[in-house]
């Protein structure tokens, strides 16, 4: 069903800090760097080694922010886990066969003009599990 960990996403407050904590003290390299509105988020990939992995760092772009009210209820840390799929569509019908609930009808836009769904937290043993189809030619 999932073929890689795609990223692993961690909440943060502060973007720029996270980014400069990433690179030096762990040496790993910025790959990618956007905003996505629809999301609430600013958002960083780091790049593990020569993996295809990324550490994600989400910092929330206001208040409202899914990620502003992870922050304010568990504190920074771990937020989500993200497996890459081949197809999404296939990959939702049937977790939604073996009764999980995602939370889009339809994929969204992800990172780097991916197409992503999540399973509820709730229905995955407390871990919010993101689901990620790249785009093609796109940054994985
Ligand atoms: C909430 N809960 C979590 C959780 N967030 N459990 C594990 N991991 C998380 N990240 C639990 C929470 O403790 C509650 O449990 C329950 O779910 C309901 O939580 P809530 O605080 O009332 O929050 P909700 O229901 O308003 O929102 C939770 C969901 C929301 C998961 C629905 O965060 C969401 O829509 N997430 C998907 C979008 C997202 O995370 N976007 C930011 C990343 P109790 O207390 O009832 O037991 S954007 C991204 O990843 C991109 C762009 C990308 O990768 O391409």
């Amino acid at each position: 069903l999932f073929t890689h960990i795609d990223h692993v996403g961690i909440a943060v407050r502060d973007l720029d800090e996270a980014i400069e904590f990433y690179e030096t003290r762990y040496g790993m390299t910025m790959a990618h760097r956007e905003v996505n509105e629809e999301q609430g988020v600013a958002e960083a990939m780091m790049a593990v080694g020569d993996s295809t992995s990324h550490i994600q760092l989400l910092a929330p772009l206001d208040e409202h922010s899914t990620i502003a009210k992870f922050i304010d209820k568990s504190g920074v840390g771990i937020q989500q886990m993200a497996y890459r799929v081949e197809s999404i569509d296939d990959v939702c019908a049937t977790l939604k066969e073996r009764g999980l609930r995602l939370l889009y009808p339809e994929p969204r836009r992800g990172t780097a003009g991916s197409r992503i769904n999540f399973i509820h937290p709730k229905d995955a043993g407390g871990v919010l599990v993101e689901l990620v189809e790249p785009a093609p030619g796109g940054m994985h």
